[in-house]
């Protein structure tokens, strides 16, 4: 299919999963128009890099300070990934193939994921903190045919959590391991030789020989926060995440010297995209690669490699406003810093700017699509007290009440967002899909939010069942599900409860079984994190009582649970029951 043709021409519904792409697009009309709106362009990631060596390329794209400084210029890292793409190639990875990639903030993520791009091949964005359980289902799930890894990462061996999942998953066919290989393959005997002569021709002469990706085509599967026992994936596609990331430069100012520092985990949807080090990678700028968030290991980052800019989430935000008017370190290079995830208190906010001597920006955005920003020229008390407004004009945004009406002009409701650069549906989830998007398109967002006249959303609460723990999201059905299998539990039930730093912690409400052995919180919190997950998920606080609030239907009641937990919280407003 050639880049000009429609994406899905059929009248087809919207939620049905369309056949080698596996999850529902935008039906053709919406795609013609986002096409002639010049929103997608008809570029590919891997086109985009190498336009960009073209044009530029002495100029740094990468910087990996730690242990020792590496950098990348734009034609070294157009030409590390034709190698790795070949080499990938050669081990018979191709366009399609899924690559469940967990590594760190380190240069060969930036590299892993560009190749993969450039040949169509389909990253899965793991986080570090991810563990076997969640490994083995993105793994079986999305059937994937490689796993990349580094040889350990803060204090935990990788390696032989990879051979465990190897040998119960049939499709898993390489485990690459930057570091010390043990059994499986090192990445660094990946890349395949190119001689500079042919290397530079295929570089900027002649189109790269490899079955590359359409620009309709998937780029990469992302993981959704997600409500339900297992995260959701979600495909973008090259058009529509390229456009969220051009349209992110426009909003933040990001250019050729924008220096960007990567604090949070680079797989994350808020530092790969807002505007992120692709956007930056677009824009032709340096990203530079920050091993560990707090400000000892930051700040004389930022003062060595002079950062502009920076995205954190609130409870890092607050840590660093703290740690700013006291650090040695020179930070005035810093101009911009994007907060975004979970709600940040006017209150923090209204101190980052002073503290840090630089100007704040708040992001809204959710890896499904949407994203909203404040913008560089609204006024200081906008910035501070709400968060944003969305990147497109064709950014459709509705507020609804519970019954599904849209609520009057002011007032507060269900978020529903459709647009060029949010998605139709997840991947090869029919069932959850027909409810998670309305019957004409909108993404039911899960967010409780209320629009000023300005057009600028407030986030004022959650309708979904997910605990927000300082930007990582938790699914209180996945925690519950691995506490129900404890012999001595009957019942439990997982709530969000108020914390000063992180926004929000977990606790969980267990019911014993008769006669069972009484349990501590502990050996609760001990026996899901033998199960292999996220440290993340581990519920904060435990506490053992005997019956759950009931709903007028028979249903545990959250919101009780939640007031319980914390009489003074505000309860969100039409949270449900
Ligand atoms: C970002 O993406 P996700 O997919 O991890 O989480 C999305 C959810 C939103 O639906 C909302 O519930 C919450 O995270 N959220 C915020 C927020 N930003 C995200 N809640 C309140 N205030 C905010 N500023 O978290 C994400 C993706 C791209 C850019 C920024 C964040």
């Amino acid at each position: 299919m050639s880049p000009a043709e429609p994406v899905q021409a059929t009248t087809e519904p919207v939620h049905a999963t369309t056949p080698g792409i596996d999850a529902p697009t935008w039906p053709v009309e919406f795609a013609e128009r986002y096409r002639a709106a010049g929103y997608w362009r008809g570029e590919t990631f891997g086109g985009v890099l190498r336009e960009r060596a073209a044009a530029h390329p002495d100029r740094i794209a990468l910087v990996d300070p730690a242990p020792e400084r590496r950098t990348w210029t734009y034609r070294e890292l157009d030409e590390r990934v034709d190698r790795l793409a070949a080499g990938f190639t050669a081990r018979g990875i191709s366009k399609g193939d899924r690559v469940v990639l967990q590594l760190p903030n380190v240069g060969e993520f930036i590299e892993v994921v560009l190749a993969l791009l450039r040949m169509g091949a389909l990253p899965v964005y793991a986080l570090p903190a991810h563990r076997e359980t969640e490994i083995a289902y993105f793994c079986s799930f999305t059937e994937a045919v490689a796993y990349v890894i580094p040889d350990q990462h803060a204090g935990f061996d990788h390696r032989a959590l990879a051979t465990r999942v190897k040998e119960r998953t049939p499709s898993l066919r390489h485990v690459f391991v930057v570091g010390e290989p043990g059994e499986h393959t090192a990445l660094s005997e990946v890349p395949c030789a190119v001689s500079r002569e042919v290397s530079r021709k295929v570089s900027y002469e002649t189109p790269l020989p490899l079955a590359g990706p359409e620009p309709h085509e998937l780029a990469f599967l992302q993981l959704s926060g997600g409500t339900t026992g297992v995260p959701k994936l979600i495909p973008r596609t090259h058009d529509d995440y390229l456009y969220s990331l051009w349209g992110s430069n426009e909003i933040c100012g990001v250019d050729a010297d924008t220096r960007f520092l990567v604090v949070l985990p680079a797989a994350h949807n808020f530092p790969m995209s807002s505007p992120g080090w692709l956007g930056v990678l677009y824009a032709g700028g340096t990203s530079v690669l920050c091993p560990r968030p707090d400000p000892a290991t930051a700040f004389p980052i930022v003062e060595r490699e002079r950062i502009t800019m920076t995205g954190l989430v609130p409870p890092l935000a607050l840590v660093w406003t703290e740690a700013a008017p006291v650090t040695g370190h020179d930070l005035s290079s810093l101009d911009l810093v994007l907060v975004g995830g979970a709600k940040y208190s006017a209150e923090a906010a209204r101190r980052l700017s002073p503290a840090l001597g630089c100007r704040l920006m708040q992001v809204f955005g959710m890896a499904e699509g949407l994203v909203n920003y404040t913008r560089l020229d609204d006024d200081p008390e906008t910035v501070v007290t709400t968060q944003g407004r969305p990147i497109s004009p064709d950014d459709e945004i509705r507020l609804v009440d519970d019954a599904g009406q849209d609520v009057p002009e002011g007032g507060f409701g269900h978020l529903l967002t459709r647009g060029p650069y949010t998605i139709r549906g997840y991947w090869r989830a029919p069932e959850h899909n027909a409810t998670a998007f309305t019957e004409d398109g909108f993404y039911r967002t899960g967010d409780i939010v209320r629009r000023t006249p300005s057009g600028h959303l407030v986030v004022e609460g959650r309708a979904k069942d997910q605990i927000n723990r300082g930007g990582e999201k938790i699914a209180p059905e996945e925690v519950e599900n691995i506490i129900l299998a404890h012999p001595s539990v009957h019942d439990v039930s997982v709530v969000a409860v108020p914390d000063a730093y992180l926004g929000e912690r977990s606790l969980a409400y267990v019911v014993l079984r008769a006669g069972a052995e009484p349990l501590k919180p502990a050996s609760v919190k001990r026996f899901v994190r033998a199960r292999g997950v996220a440290a993340y998920k581990v519920p904060d606080l435990v506490e053992f009582v005997d019956t759950f609030p009931q709903t007028g239907i028979g249903k545990v009641s959250k919101k009780t649970l939640r007031s319980a937990a914390a009489p003074a919280a505000p309860a969100a407003p039409a949270a449900p029951a």
